[in-house]
């Protein structure tokens, strides 16, 4: 396995729900390591850069304009597999489909407010990195890692 750092952010309805916490509780006890996190209300511009593949799609006005209603909780998380271990602890995109244990599972209901996003890729891990943190995080050792070694 190798390690993998992953963006993963909480979108407006799940910061509006007082979730940032549960969620960043989730994949603290997974193990994944917190290295980047902020707060933040998404301009126009991000948003419409960061959803840019599905710019043809006909919800991506209603995407864009949701993501940038109220403020997004954006982290950087790292582990071994943190990119596909992250997606798994969130579930599947529609929350009526996610399995309950999962993020959307447990708290969605719809596709169009489902709670969080993660990298779907390595690629797109390195990428939104890049757009969201400007390609930085905070490297720290843990005493924990030894014993998720
Ligand atoms: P993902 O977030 O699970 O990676 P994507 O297919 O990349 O899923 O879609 C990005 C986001 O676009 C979804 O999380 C969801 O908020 C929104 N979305 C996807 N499909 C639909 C749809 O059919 N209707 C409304 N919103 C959608």
């Amino acid at each position: 396995m190798a390690v993998e750092k992953t963006f993963v952010m909480v979108k407006p309805d799940g910061v509006q729900r007082g979730l940032v916490g549960e969620i960043v509780n989730r994949f603290e006890k997974k193990g994944l390591k917190l290295v980047g996190a902020k707060l933040m209300q998404v301009p126009q511009a991000l948003a419409e850069e960061h959803y840019a593949e599905h710019k043809e799609r006909p919800f991506f006005k209603d995407l864009v304009s949701f993501i940038t209603s109220s403020p997004v909780f954006a982290m950087v998380l790292e582990g071994d597999s943190a990119v596909s271990v992250a997606r798994t602890l969130m579930g599947k995109t529609n929350p009526a489909e996610s399995a309950p244990g999962t993020i959307r599972g447990d708290f969605g209901l719809t596709i169009g407010m489902n709670i969080i996003h993660g990298s779907d890729s390595t690629e797109s891990a390195a990428r939104e990195i890049k757009l969201w943190f400007n390609d930085e995080s905070v490297a720290y050792d843990r005493a924990v890692d030894v014993w998720l070694a």
